[in-house]
């Protein structure tokens, strides 16, 4: 930063103060990571210079002769790391590849089916106040009241009913094993497409922590930023029969110039993933997800469903008499930073929630393992239990910054 801070001292005075606060504190958000120095060194590159409209080899601007070389490595690693057809890594961000697969598959007015947002689904998956939710005829499936999981009977028998054009599988607060296959034959049965939305846990579906979407449903998006660990972006895997129609609602339906520092950053994130230590960090997370779950239970919290399978955790508030927007401040007051969440039968807005979603990819990149899994549990533990407690919240961030302080900001 060091020709920032002399050209833009402001920004780079920002940016310092930012680096400090990730670096000292515990960041637990269940969809952040952290990116390499080479991811980082890609997206701010020369190549945010250049217009790219179009794909490698059929581009609307001279000059791109290296952008394609960029594309194409990104969309060659994607295909080799899930083992996929087809790729398109030109989406800005999950939901724009979840929009790009609306679009080249299902008409104005037609059934989408997808999970409620309280109960762990995604806004582009039909809420109202996504356009999702305006463009289609939207059903929503709701997890077994009892379990707090999936019932596929429950999404079976809604698809008969519905008849959908696509149904959505995948969320972004649903701590259990997705069973992608059951997703695809309930689809097969009705005459819709499926399409896996893994933003969440791509990073566990590419090394097999987690089964993978890709060659079970007709279309996978993702996110790159969350445990693929690489820019902020999204990315489609499909067939090859579905691949012009992809492409095609991608650019030109609803995107114009890709942005290409940040294909260069995929591609780099891409290559990382495929290495063996990849395999190891994702085993990771869910090992320290794990541990982390049991530690909160053992300090007397719910957790929805009781436990995880995945990175993520949710804590039900109810039992404790705080809301989620409490739990979280509190929470960063002590230099742990979490989001409040809806659960399932949430009576509250999602602006307050009765619950708090916590994950482990960015602390398992930092190099945290189990001990210091266990050491965090029980500062969530203790800080919720008593949150008018101030002294107790100054105490746990000094011992937040003091451990955070010995693990790096930049993964391998
Ligand atoms: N907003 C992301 C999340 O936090 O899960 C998903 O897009």
């Amino acid at each position: 930063m060091s020709y920032l801070a002399k050209t833009d001292p402001q920004i780079a005075d920002i940016i310092e103060k930012e680096r400090l606060r990730q670096l000292n504190g515990l960041e637990l958000i269940a969809s952040e990571n952290l990116v390499s120095r080479a991811v980082l060194e890609a997206m701010g590159s020369v190549m945010t210079n250049k217009y790219a409209e179009g794909y490698p080899g059929k581009r609307y601007y001279g000059g791109c002769e290296f952008h394609d070389m960029a594309e194409n490595l990104a969309r060659d690693r994607l295909k080799k790391l899930f083992g996929a057809e087809h790729a398109n890594v030109q989406p800005h961000s999950g939901t724009q590849a979840n929009m790009a697969v609306y679009f080249a598959f299902m008409k104005l007015g037609e059934g989408l089916m997808s999970m409620k947002l309280t109960q762990g689904g995604h806004l582009s998956h039909g809420s109202p106040v996504s356009f999702t939710g305006q463009f289609y005829k939207v059903s929503q499936y709701s997890l077994d009241q009892k379990t707090e999981m999936l019932d596929y009977g429950i999404v079976d028998e809604m698809a008969r009913k519905e008849k959908p054009r696509i149904i959505v599988c995948g969320a972004s607060a649903y701590p259990r094993t997705i069973d992608f296959k059951a997703f695809q034959e309930i689809a097969d049965d009705v005459g819709a497409y499926c399409m896996a939305d893994i933003a969440h846990i791509a990073g566990l579906c590419a090394t097999g922590v987690h089964p993978t979407s890709v060659g079970v449903t007709s279309f996978t998006t993702t996110t790159t930023h969350k445990t693929l660990r690489g820019p902020r972006g999204g990315a489609i895997m499909c067939n090859s029969e579905y691949a012009q129609a992809v492409d095609k609602a991608v650019f030109p339906g609803m995107q114009g110039g890709p942005l290409m520092n940040t294909i260069a950053a995929k591609a780099v994130c891409f290559e990382e993933a495929l290495r063996p230590s990849f395999k190891e960090y994702n085993k990771q997370i869910v090992k320290n997800a794990k541990v982390l779950a049991d530690t909160l239970m053992d300090g007397g919290l719910r957790l929805v469903s009781g436990g995880t399978d995945n990175h993520l955790m949710l804590i039900d508030l109810t039992t404790q008499g705080i809301t989620g927007l409490e739990a979280e401040t509190v929470l960063g007051k002590a230099g742990i930073t979490v989001n409040k969440n809806t659960i399932p039968n949430e009576t509250k807005s999602p602006f307050v929630t009765s619950g708090l979603r916590i994950g482990t990819p960015v602390v398992t990149s930092r190099g945290m393992k189990e001990a210091e899994m266990r050491q965090i549990g029980g500062w969530i533990a203790t800080v919720v239990k008593d949150i008018h407690n101030e002294a107790v919240m100054k105490d746990i961030k000094m011992k937040v910054a003091a451990m955070a302080g010995r693990f790096t900001l930049y993964p391998d």
